[in-house]
């Protein structure tokens, strides 16, 4: 059997400071890297290295290849800021062993494999979408190389050169890629942020596990790397594989969280409620890690949803402006109907949150305020703005590009976080400060909680906003008052003194105080 080496690339980054939008990188477990792994297991001798919890990562890796020559060494890169280690890594093994074929796979190579290839000459090939299959192929070739230039699923430079379009190869049957194995890796090393809901922290301890029971996405947004993926198909695995998985990630990890991250798990209904219905007797606790859509969302739906565990939807709005939606997005979102399923869910006991994507070019500050009065009239409990990200290989992107929007990025670089659009009229600067401010107006000055008098659902959410930024001043604020109504005038003087401390410090807090007229609003009580 021939040796392979699977390397999961770094992609950890460090926290920014809390005024800035930057998400903060965690360890989860490499769930495509795995994936590949589990499926090949049986006819290679699989060594796997996730650098992102081996610290000598290099000594490893580099003790691997010096013993093993393996035949094959595969990377995985999801997040295209795992690029930035790539080079140093293939280096190192391609000099150790220059027979070893070096492949690459991973969302983030989907748009970048031109790139991929040539800057790292190194490199022999990038695998298009799914690996499973493909990493089966070139383990059982007797001649690799040629099958890599004549594979659809493998682009090489020559591939390239030929002007093949590259076709993903999915695994026959997606019941085959259900049961990964764990022993690749310490499942003891991984976690996944929290769910931010008020009830994250009821579970002490958390042994939480992903799974990924469809692939595939219908539709077509625009700002999502999704959208050009030349299959559109969409495949399941059966209900029953997805309970006999399930049973036994409870009877070996004791799983007591599950984490779906289907990118459409309600879309074939009948199917998601079946799976909800059957795992009712499990007692998890449930989370949709890539939200949920709200057209999908019955009265049945919602029950079966709230008896399976969940306890926090994230919907998938996108916007609370149609014009917006028009623009970005081709999937059913239907805003009257979204307002009755955040009702539908609340009366099932799920905290209801949604997503929304700002800074799309063409969004307008009116059509913002648009955004905002939906939210205002739709009682979501929480709201996460995201600033619309030009990823390449989106249109969005593509449509940056044209227009002199953004400058083309370099692999690596691509700021998650931040926002880079620059239309005539909105710079980039402004834009971010209004995500800003819809954050802080959606979720601070008219939470709902405080609205409807649940003060100590409030505290919970500002005090799991002060866990993650200790210096956010409109936290203090609002804990502040939810304290004051209370009757807890200790903490609710401590926090004020923190905020005044915090406002009086940084300008950019100070302003946001003026803007949204906070110390008035303190003075009035
Ligand atoms: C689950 C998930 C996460 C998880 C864990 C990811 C992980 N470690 O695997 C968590 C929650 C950590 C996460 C976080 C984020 N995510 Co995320 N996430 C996903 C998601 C929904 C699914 C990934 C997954 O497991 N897919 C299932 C497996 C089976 O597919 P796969 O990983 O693609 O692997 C297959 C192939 O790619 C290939 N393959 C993979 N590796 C290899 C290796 C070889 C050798 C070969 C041959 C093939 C191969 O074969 C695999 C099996 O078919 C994807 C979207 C998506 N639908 O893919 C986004 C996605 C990967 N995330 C994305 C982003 C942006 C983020 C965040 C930055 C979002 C944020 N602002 O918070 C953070 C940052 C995380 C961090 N660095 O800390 C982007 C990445 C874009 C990019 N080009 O960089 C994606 C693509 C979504 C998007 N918006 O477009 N994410
Ligand atoms: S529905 Fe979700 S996964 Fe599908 S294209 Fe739109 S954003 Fe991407």
């Amino acid at each position: 059997m021939k040796n392979v080496l699977i390397i999961v690339l770094p992609y950890l980054q460090k926290a920014d400071d809390q005024a800035s939008t930057k998400m903060k990188s965690w360890l989860a477990l490499p769930y495509g890297a795995l994936s590949v792994a589990s499926y090949n297991k049986d006819i290679a001798n699989i060594e796997f290295v996730d650098c992102n919890v081996d610290e000598n990562y290099m000594t490893t890796i580099t003790g691997i290849v010096k013993k093993d020559k393996p035949a094959i060494v595969g990377f995985s890169m999801t997040f295209d800021y795992a690029y930035n280690y790539l080079n140093e890594i293939l280096v190192a093994v391609k000099h150790i062993s220059p027979n070893s074929i070096t492949v690459i796979g991973g969302a983030a190579t989907l748009a970048a494999y031109r790139d991929i290839l040539a800057e790292q000459p190194l490199m022999d090939a990038v695998c298009y979408a799914d690996g499973e299959v493909p990493m089966q192929r070139l383990i059982e070739s007797d001649n690799p190389h040629i099958l890599l230039r004549f594979d659809p699923s493998w682009i090489t430079r020559h591939s390239l050169d030929d002007g093949l379009i590259p076709i993903k190869s999915p695994v026959s049957n997606l019941n085959d890629s259900i049961a990964l194995d764990y022993s690749f890796v310490d499942v003891n090393n991984y976690s996944l942020q929290e769910e931010f809901s008020p009830h994250a922290d009821n579970i002490p301890v958390k042994r939480r596990f992903y799974l990924l029971t469809s692939r595939g996405c219908p539709y077509a947004c625009r700002f999502c790397y999704k959208s050009r993926v030349n299959d559109r198909k969409m495949q399941y695995a059966s209900v029953d594989k997805v309970i006999e998985q399930v049973e036994y990630l409870v009877k070996r990890f004791n799983m007591n969280i599950l984490t779906f991250c289907d990118d459409q798990l309600l879309y074939h209904h009948k199917r998601a409620k079946e799976i909800f219905r059957r795992l009712i007797p499990y007692k998890l606790r449930v989370e949709v890690y890539q939200g949920v859509s709200v057209d999908f969302i019955d009265e049945e739906m919602a029950e079966l949803m709230s008896a399976a565990g969940m306890v926090r939807a994230m919907i998938n709005l996108e916007s609370g402006s149609q014009t917006m939606l028009d623009i970005m997005i081709e999937k059913p979102v239907h805003l009257d109907k979204a307002k009755e399923t955040i009702q539908l869910l609340r009366k099932n006991h799920i905290w209801a949150s949604a997503i929304f994507v700002v800074g799309y070019p063409g969004e307008t500050d009116n059509l913002r305020r648009e955004t905002m009065n939906w939210i205002a009239e739709a009682d979501l409990d929480w709201c996460v703005f995201n600033p619309a990200i030009p990823i390449r290989g989106t249109a969005l992107y593509d449509l940056c590009i044209k227009n002199g929007y953004i400058k083309p990025d370099k692999l690596g670089k691509l700021d998650y976080g931040n926002y880079t659009i620059n239309v005539p009229g909105y710079p980039a600067e402004y834009v971010k400060d209004q995500v800003y401010k819809m954050n802080l107006e959606a979720n601070f000055v008219n939470n709902r909680a405080m609205r409807v008098g649940d003060y100590n659902t409030a505290i919970k959410m500002f005090k799991q906003v002060i866990a993650i930024y200790p210096e956010h001043a409109f936290a203090h604020y609002y804990l502040s008052e939810c304290y004051h109504k209370l009757r807890n005038n200790n903490l609710a003087l401590n926090h004020w003194d923190k905020f005044l401390e915090i406002t009086n410090a940084n300008p950019k807090w100070a302003e946001y105080e003026e803007y949204f007229k906070l110390g008035e609003l303190n003075d009035n009580q």
